[in-house]
């Protein structure tokens, strides 16, 4: 690399024509805080076992998980973190059952919604785990947490931190989906893949296939076409599957394919997604999006999925746009 990477905060200067000039030093305060708890949270996640930080607490969270230490440490983390911006109205966090309201007031304070420690099953098996973030604005409310209801098409920016054998930041404010890999020494995020392009069509899918017998008629036939041999379409494609979506999306939006979460359909009357919308599905369509790529439900395009429910489950197949098409196809037959 020739000159030294922009870092993160030099290039979130130069996203600002992306937005509202009153939203701009928001987006910056609250991203660029991001960032930082991020260093602090892979630091921590280093010595997780050293610190006796791994395991369970005991107890469930808002969606019926079973927690762990870490997962109320990123959360509590992340609240600290934001009530210091100053531009935060309120938290939306997969930790906490109600959102957590925070004194920035004003019409441009945003509301965030996040999963601060995404993964979490990876935790105590040292595999890699992330941090999803979901900026939408607050529109003066108070209470604010209800603005962060809606369609993911509200968002203003999105982004992840994966936590792997480096320390990857990802984010997009609407122009285009950007990199950023942690330099350990001086704690800062440098520009490592400018302007990410999904590919077009890709090799590889990621979906837990010991669901299979759950999944809709339309998601088995996908599935199966993925797996049958063909030469002329690059079938089959790989399975890869991290057990964290961030990795799974990470590597999806890298090289291509497919990363995909369907609803439980034992019941077709009442189908069951597991993934969260607001701080897991919205924010990975929007960054899909802005690199290239779809974002579907298997029936329409998860930005327009509207949230009713702070918690609310939505099922997802992103990836690479002639993948995602296909996929559709098989819901519609
Ligand atoms: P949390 O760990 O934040 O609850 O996230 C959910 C998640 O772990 C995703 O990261 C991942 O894609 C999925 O659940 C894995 O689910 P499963 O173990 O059912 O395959």
């Amino acid at each position: 690399m020739a000159d030294s990477p922009m870092t993160l905060s030099e290039h979130l200067s130069t996203q600002q024509a992306a937005l509202s000039t009153e939203h701009a030093r928001n987006v910056a305060a609250v991203l660029g805080r991001i960032g930082r708890v991020a260093a602090v949270i892979a630091q921590e996640l280093a010595h997780a076992a050293l610190r006796d930080q791994l395991g369970y607490v005991g107890g469930a969270n808002a969606t019926g998980d079973q927690v762990k230490k870490l997962d109320v440490w990123g959360h509590e983390t992340m609240v600290s973190a934001l009530r210091e911006t100053g531009a935060c109205a309120a938290l939306v966090s997969e930790e906490a059952t109600d959102p957590v309201e925070m004194d920035a007031g004003g019409t441009h304070a945003l509301v965030v919604c996040a999963d601060p420690v995404d993964g979490s099953s990876n935790l105590d098996v040292n595999g890699s785990v992330g941090t999803i973030f979901s900026l939408k604005p607050s529109r003066g409310k108070s209470p604010a947490g209800p603005a962060a209801l809606g369609a993911g098409t509200d968002q203003i920016a999105a982004g992840y931190v994966m936590y792997g054998p480096a320390t990857t930041f990802v984010y997009t404010v609407g122009r285009g989906t950007h990199g950023f890999t942690l330099a350990p020494e001086t704690g800062e995020f440098l520009l490592t893949h400018p302007d990410i392009r999904i590919p077009k069509r890709g090799k590889i899918y990621g979906i837990n296939e010991g669901n299979v017998n759950t999944w809709h008629p339309g998601q088995r036939a996908f599935v199966e076409y993925l797996k049958t041999k063909d030469k002329a379409s690059g079938r089959p494609y790989s399975l890869r599957y991290s057990g964290a979506m961030v990795a799974d999306v990470h590597r999806t939006l890298l090289d291509g394919g497919l990363f995909m979460y369907p609803a439980d359909w034992s019941d077709p009357a009442k189908p069951k997604p597991k993934l969260r919308l607001l701080y897991e599905v919205a924010p990975m369509g929007l960054l899909v999006e802005q690199a290239g790529g779809r974002a579907s439900t298997g029936f329409e395009r998860v930005l327009d999925v509207v949230a009713t429910e702070y918690h609310q489950r939505a099922a997802v197949i992103l990836g690479s746009p002639e993948d995602v098409a296909m996929a559709d196809e098989f819901y519609r037959r």
